[in-house]
């Protein structure tokens, strides 16, 4: 059977959680708060809205339909300057080793990754030729862990969920991996992805060796 591999953006490809962070960190001091890094784990792999939903229930804020939107561009406008000049540098060791890995042996790859922002970012890092599609947050109606983000990947490769392996290194990406029925592969903190079928602390754990077991079966 055709296998897909599917991966998530923030936290898998490149680090851009840190980018995210001092942008909402500007807007809950502009608002008067602290926001730590600490609560900067809830965010990972959470949609903009929500994200900015949870920092305002942090800071006792409430907001009207318009002042919510006006925050959720502002904080976007900052997170943009912030991801400007990111370049290949960026990218998490080992993540080109396994995607040109995947390329010569025609496996189709995906993004899954909640991010409005994905395709600009994988652009600006090199990446974006490795990728038969991107679903993202533009492309979604539900979020992780609903696992249409995920689904609509594999629909999009032409590949049925069951062959499909998503690394992810959030909570909620895990859960959408594993509701729709793909082999979850954490990579992160074994002890906060325990859902996952496999962990890993990052790609430079992960050999070629298991990649084609991975492909294969
Ligand atoms: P944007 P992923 C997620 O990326 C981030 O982990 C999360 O912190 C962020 O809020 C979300 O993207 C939306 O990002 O504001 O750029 O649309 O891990 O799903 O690749
Ligand atoms: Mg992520």
């Amino acid at each position: 059977m055709k296998k897909g591999i599917i991966f998530d953006l923030d936290g898998v490809i490149v680090d851009t959680a840190k980018y995210h962070y001092l942008a909402w960190k500007k807007l809950a001091n502009q608002l008067g708060f602290e926001f730590t890094k600490n609560q900067n784990e809830l965010f990972k792999g959470v949609s903009r809205k929500v994200c900015l939903e949870i920092l305002l229930e942090i800071g006792k804020v409430s907001a009207t339909k318009e002042q919510f939107d006006i925050w959720m561009i502002e904080k976007n406008l900052d997170y943009l300057k912030y991801i400007e000049n990111m370049d290949a540098s960026e990218i998490l060791p080992d993540v080109p080793k396994i995607l040109q890995f995947l390329k010569e042996n025609k496996i189709p790859i995906a993004l899954g990754s909640a991010s409005k922002n994905a395709r600009s970012i994988l652009e600006k890092v090199g990446l974006l030729p490795y990728f038969d599609a991107i679903v993202d947050g533009n492309n979604v109606t539900k979020a992780k862990p609903d696992p249409e983000v995920f689904l609509l990947a594999a629909k999009q490769l032409g590949v049925s969920a069951h062959d499909c392996v998503v690394f992810e290194d959030a909570v909620a990406g895990v859960e959408a991996a594993n509701a729709a029925k793909m082999i979850s592969i954490g990579i992160g903190d074994r002890n906060v992805l325990s859902e996952a079928q496999f962990n890993f602390k990052d790609f430079t754990e992960i050999s070629i060796q298991f990649i084609e077991v991975l492909i294969k079966n």
